[in-house]
C-alpha cells in the first residue's frame, strides 16, 4: 500500500495557450482519487497550490515568457514536493504545464539528496524539454525542464538545483520533437535518448527494463514526468503541442504496468493536458487509467515476475 499524495499545480505560464491551469479540476473530476484508492492504496489531495508575489527577475533572452511566475511556481512545487516525500507519500502533482517539473524534480532531488540515494528520472514525453532560457527560441519554459536538472548553464534566475542528475541517470521515451539547439546539446550530453525511431525498432519493453535495471542497481528513487503528448494525438487530443506519431494504448499502459512492477516509483507529474481541447474528457480519463496502470491495476492477477 503507499501513501499517495495528490498536488494540484494549476500552472500555464510555461506556454502560451490557455488552459493547462484547468487540469487539476479535470484529473479530479475524472475520478483520479477513486481510482488510486479502489486500487488499496491511501489518497490524500492536498488542493491546488497557489503563487504568492512573484519574484523579481530578469532574463537576457528577450523571447523568454512569465519568468516571474514560473520563478514562483518553481519555489512552491519544490518546498511542497520535498515535504510530500519527507512525510513518506508518493506525490502526484496535477499539472499544470510541463514547467512545473522545474520544482517536481528539485523537490525530488532535494529528498533524495537528504537520504544520501540517486534520484533518477523517467521522462515520458514527445519533447525533449532540453532548452536553456538562453536557448529557447519559443521563449516557453515549458521547453527547459530537462536542461535544469540535468545542471546546464543558463538558468542563473533560478535557485542552484539541488544536486543535479548524472546524464546517466535520465531516460527521454517517446520522443519525436526536438529543437536545434537542443539537438546540439544532447549530442554533448550522455542521456538516453528513447526516441520513437528506437522504440519502434526494440519495442517499448527492453529500453524502459534496462533502465529500470540501472535504478534498482543504484538503490535510485525514481521521478517519472508523464507529459500528455508522449501519447498519440489520436487517443490523447487535449495537449497544445500533439507530435503525430506517439505511443499506442496498450504501449502506454505497459510502461505503466512495467513500473509498478517495478516498485521503484516514488514521485510522479502529469503534465500538460489542457482540458479545453478535450473530447468529452477522454484525454483525463486516460490518463486517470494510466495511473491507475502505475498503481498496480490488472486485468489478471499474474505472480508478480521478476523485471530483470
Ligand atoms: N521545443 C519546443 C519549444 O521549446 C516545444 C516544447 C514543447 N514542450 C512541451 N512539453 N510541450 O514537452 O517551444
Ligand atoms: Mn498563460
Ligand atoms: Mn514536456
Ligand atoms: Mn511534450
Amino acid at each position: 500500500m503507499t501513501q499517495t499524495i495528490l498536488i494540484g499545480a494549476p500552472i500555464d505560464s510555461g506556454q502560451r495557450r490557455p488552459g493547462c491551469l484547468m487540469g487539476p479540476a479535470a484529473y479530479r473530476v475524472a475520478g483520479l482519487a477513486q481510482a488510486i484508492g479502489d486500487l488499496g492504496h491511501g489518497v490524500t489531495d492536498w488542493g491546488d497550490l497557489s503563487l504568492g508575489d512573484l519574484p523579481a527577475a530578469a532574463c537576457p533572452n528577450p523571447a523568454v515568457d512569465q519568468l516571474p511566475a514560473t520563478l514562483g511556481w518553481t519555489e512552491r512545487l519544490r518546498e511542497t514536493v520535498e515535504d510530500a516525500l519527507a512525510q513518506g507519500g508518493m506525490p502526484i502533482i496535477l499539472g499544470g504545464d510541463h514547467s512545473l517539473a522545474l520544482g517536481s524534480v528539485a523537490g525530488a532531488a532535494a529528498h533524495a539528496r537528504r537520504l544520501g540515494r540517486p534520484l533518477f528520472l523517467l521522462w515520458l514525453d514527445a519533447h525533449s524539454d532540453f532548452h536553456t532560457p538562453l536557448t529557447t527560441t519559443s521563449g516557453n519554459l515549458h521547453g527547459t525542464p530537462v536542461a535544469y536538472i540535468a545542471g546546464r548553464e543558463g538558468f542563473d534566475a533560478f535557485p542552484p538545483f539541488p544536486a543535479p542528475l548524472p546524464a546517466s541517470h535520465i531516460c527521454l521515451y517517446g520522443i519525436r520533437s526536438v529543437d536545434p539547439a537542443e539537438h546540439e546539446a544532447l549530442l554533448r550530453h550522455d542521456i538516453a535518448i528513447n526516441d520513437m525511431r528506437v522504440l519502434d525498432e526494440q519495442g517499448i519493453v527492453a529500453p524502459l527494463r534496462a533502465f529500470l535495471a540501472k535504478v534498482r542497481e543504484a538503490g535510485g528513487l525514481l521521478h517519472v514526468s508523464l507529459d500528455v503528448d508522449f501519447l498519440d494525438p489520436s487517443i490523447a487530443p487535449a495537449v497544445g503541442t500533439t507530435v503525430p506519431g506517439g505511443t499506442t494504448f496498450r504501449e502506454a499502459h505497459l510502461v505503466m504496468e512495467l513500473l509498478h512492477e517495478s516498485g521503484l516509483v516514488t514521485s510522479l507529474d502529469l503534465v500538460e493536458l489542457n482540458p479545453f481541447l478535450d473530447e468529452r474528457g477522454r484525454t483525463a480519463r486516460l490518463m486517470v487509467d494510466l495511473v491507475g496502470s502505475l498503481m498496480g491495476k490488472k486485468v489478471f492477477d499474474r505472480p508478480t515476475r521478476s523485471f530483470t
